[in-house]
């Protein structure tokens, strides 16, 4: 299972190539819809938002409602065409694409800035809610919030995981604590006034997950690999944890490891009984899961185009000039927790194929029982 996308921020659609994804998935694309809903949505988006309402055109792939097994074309038109009339920017802007883009190419930036653009992910999102509603036929639920803003701390509040999402569901920035939303918008409101940008944190977690996604047996199928790479290949992300993450290099050993017990009373759960008091590994070691939920996190830089422009220079007379603007968000750090979270659930999704079969889902999910019955045996 894997998936490519095609096309430009002002170009005249995106695309989501998804291929071997298998047959029999009851495919509903409101749900598809809702996500890039939200990826539109959070506090602090700028103008575009305003313009798009993103929705999904499943072109191939799929016939009354359910996937075949063939290649799935995911569409999302932009209601904001106007490549062809767009100009170049001479300046760039310190942060994007924008020079390296221009110099590696031997290019515009014009041609660089287009695909860079976080508007891309609005396709990789709609792979991922795909990706998740093969999930959901094996209970794996995938969840993403924002954990801070420009430093600040959203500290999750305690509660199950349909309390959680109601939360972040009422939360203008999609956290998990409502008291901070007041103090979390003034920041933001502050930084937009100042021609300022800002960042986060956002935390992914994945429920359900049985043991043995991912493989220790060679480094490019490890599940925290591959997981990190399609976090990290998230515009904008410079740093990736899982579990306890930067903080495990600090302790000793004896403060970082899961103790291992068994419960029998838990035996038909997915973590087969397995209990761990804690879960400082995110659920994974040696590169596979552990029966425990998945926990990672992912930073995001500040959007690199400033209203008040950073130094730069005129790339024609290489005199200095202030970086070009154009439209930009003072803060997406909102909307990068549902591309974070479909992104790892379109990799979850990669890892339960690899395991249990990827021809068709009543097969996949035969195998899937065969193996908890052996592993509880085990
Ligand atoms: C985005 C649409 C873009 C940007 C944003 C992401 O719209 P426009 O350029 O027309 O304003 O708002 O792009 C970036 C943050 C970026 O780094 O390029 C979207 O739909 O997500």
């Amino acid at each position: 299972l894997r998936y490519w996308t095609a096309g430009e921020s002002h170009g005249k659609t995106l695309i989501a190539l998804v291929d071997g994804f298998p047959a029999g998935v009851t495919i509903d694309t409101d749900v598809i819809d809702v996500e890039l809903k939200r990826r539109q949505g959070g506090y602090g988006r700028g103008g575009r938002q305003r313009i798009e309402t993103d929705k999904v055109d499943v072109r191939t792939g799929v016939w009354h409602g359910m996937t075949l097994g063939s290649p799935i074309a995911l569409e999302v038109v932009n209601r904001d065409y106007k490549l062809e009339r767009l100009d170049d920017l001479p300046r760039p802007r310190p942060g994007h694409g924008d020079l390296t883009g221009a110099i590696k190419f031997l290019g515009s930036i014009r041609g660089i800035l287009e695909r860079a653009s976080a508007r891309e992910t609005a396709v990789r999102v709609a792979a991922g809610a795909l990706a998740k509603q093969l999930l959901s036929a094996f209970d794996i639920t995938v969840f993403g919030y924002v954990t801070e803003v420009g430093g600040e701390e959203i500290k999750p509040v305690e509660g199950t995981l349909d309390e959680l999402r109601a939360i972040r569901d009422k939360s203008e920035l999609y956290g998990l604590n409502l008291e901070r939303d007041p103090a979390i918008k003034a920041l933001i409101d502050r930084a937009g006034k100042d021609g300022d940008t800002l960042g986060g944190i956002i935390e992914v977690r994945v429920d359900g997950v049985p043991f043995g996604l991912g493989t220790h047996a060679q480094w490019d199928r490890k599940l925290d690999g591959r997981l990190a790479q399609a976090v990290m290949a998230v515009q904008a992300i410079k740093g990736v944890e899982i579990g306890m993450g930067f903080e495990a290099a600090r302790r000793p050993g004896s403060q970082v490891h899961d103790p291992i017990h068994y419960d029998a009373s838990k035996k038909e759960t997915s973590s087969l009984g397995y209990t761990r008091p804690t879960n400082n590994a995110g659920g994974l070691e040696a590169g596979m899961t552990n029966g425990q939920p998945i926990v990672i996190r992912a930073a995001k830089k500040p959007i690199s185009t400033l209203a008040k422009p950073l130094e730069s220079i005129n790339l024609d007379t290489k005199e200095p000039e202030e970086a070009s603007y154009e439209r930009s968000d003072v803060c997406a750090i909102s909307a990068a927790s549902v591309i974070v979270e479909n992104v790892v659930a379109f990799e979850v999704a990669c890892a339960v194929v690899d395991k249990f079969g990827g021809d068709n889902l009543p097969e996949m999910l035969g195998r899937y029982e065969l193996f908890l019955k052996m592993a509880r045996d085990r």
